[in-house]
């Protein structure tokens, strides 16, 4: 009994130390998006950045034709992110950092 506590206690331990110590705050940056022409390109655009791993929260404005990404810089960049959406057809370039 005694083992299994302090085994548990390392992990919780170890868990704690690594969400907190280690994980970077979320990123934030908008994506300018060509080729969006109807109404349904924008969810193809959120499809193909919700793809990437990392990626947490994707809003894409079809009037103002951009895409607002947040997402774990430890796991995504956002270069990964313009290539997505190129891939699905919409090249994007990085905009601004909120
Ligand atoms: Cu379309």
């Amino acid at each position: 009994m005694r083992r299994v506590t302090l085994v548990s206690q390392a992990l919780f331990g170890i868990l704690l130390a690594a969400g907190v110590a280690f994980a970077a705050p979320p990123h934030t940056v908008t994506l300018a998006v060509e080729n969006m022409t109807c109404g349904t390109c924008p969810i193809v655009v959120k499809k193909a950045l919700e793809r990437v791993p990392g990626v947490s929260a994707t809003s894409v404005d079809f009037d103002k034709k951009t895409a607002t990404v947040t997402y774990d810089p430890d796991k995504a960049t956002s270069a990964k992110l313009t290539q997505a959406t190129t891939e699905a057809g919409f090249p994007s370039k990085l905009v601004a950092k909120p």
